[in-house]
């Protein structure tokens, strides 16, 4: 059973500049939980800058740098490489980035630390588009989606951030989501133990950005999960696996009606989205993996 250290709990303060019901917050303080105060993190601009404070004040009780969008990982290689040589093996590295700021602009430096297996923990909180400067669609925005610069639903499919780690061949990387806290902190445990390179990929609802009320956070996260919008699996040791299979996926509309970026979708969208996370679903899990319930 996962032991969390409880002098570890409390390092992100309260007060925090989140937006009500935002699940980063709720994410930062679950992973720091497990990682305790022995961590450096770097954090690029967007929504989880709001934890490296303003002016001379910070939110976090453990040190840390606020990078370039483009190179969070690259300044996380960095200090990896200097308590290396200090002999320090115990300070964790963690990156705590948005999806613009890995799936697109960030995207080389993470690979850069991935290809060298710099021991870094690398967490992507996917809140499914550039929400901190205005809702624009990012690489990780899902197909049909609106944003403010797809107003009429994006017409791409999202970039599969698991299956850029595992083209690498990284040592372990895996999924996560908030509705799911004690899967989630299992996994902050094996990527911090792990000798090399890890991703951690946590889906992170915002009311803000996705149109819904703060207080159904953990039921969107949970309805992503049962409808195969967001599949829980884990990379390691050079195999893959998913690590919840429901035997019938909820239907798509279940986890869409409740946020107004799909609200114009019409029923030949809806048919061709719920079509996509089918077969998405199924070439992940095995063919035929579970049926649509009805
Ligand atoms: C190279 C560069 N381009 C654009 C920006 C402006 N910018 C700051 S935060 C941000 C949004 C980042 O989005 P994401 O990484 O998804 O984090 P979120 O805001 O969604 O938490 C952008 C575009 C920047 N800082 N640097
Ligand atoms: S815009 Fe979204 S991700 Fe950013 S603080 Fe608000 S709820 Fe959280
Ligand atoms: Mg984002």
């Amino acid at each position: 059973m996962l032991k969390i250290k409880h002098q570890s709990k409390g390092i992100v303060s309260h007060g925090i500049s989140t937006c009500a019901g935002c699940a980063l917050e709720l994410i930062m303080r679950k992973v720091t939980e497990v990682l305790g105060e022995n961590t450096i993190v770097i954090i690029p601009p967007g929504c989880a800058a709001s934890f490296a404070g303003v002016g001379n004040k910070t939110a976090l009780k453990v040190p840390g740098f606020l990078s370039n969008l483009e190179n969070a990982a690259a300044f996380a290689a960095g200090i990896r490489a200097t308590l290396d040589i200090k002999g320090n093996k115990e300070t964790t590295v963690l990156v705590l980035a948005g999806d613009g700021a890995t799936v697109d602009i960030g995207l080389q430096a993470l690979s850069g630390i991935i290809e060298r297996n710099d021991r870094v923990l690398y967490i992507c909180y996917d809140n499914e588009a550039y929400m901190n400067t205005g809702i624009q669609r990012s690489g990780s925005t899902p197909l049909y989606a609106s944003t403010t610069t797809t107003p009429a639903g994006k017409s791409r499919n999202r970039k599969d951030l698991m299956q850029i780690a595992i083209a690498h061949n990284i040592p372990y990387a895996a999924t996560a989501s908030i509705h799911n806290i004690k899967d989630l902190q299992r996994k902050v445990k094996k990527a911090m133990n792990t000798n090399g390179a890890s991703l951690i990929h946590i889906q992170s609802p915002c009311p803000t950005g996705w149109g819904y009320d703060p207080s159904k956070t953990i039921q969107i996260a949970r309805l992503a999960v049962q409808t195969g919008c967001w599949i829980l699996c884990e990379y390691e040791n050079g195999k893959f696996k998913v690590n919840y299979k429901p035997k019938r996926l909820k239907p798509l509309e279940e986890y869409i009606k409740m946020q107004n970026r799909f609200k114009h979708l019409s029923s030949q969208r809806i048919k061709k989205l719920q079509k996509q996370v089918t077969e998405y679903f199924e070439r992940k899990c095995g063919e035929n993996a579970c049926h649509i319930e009805s």
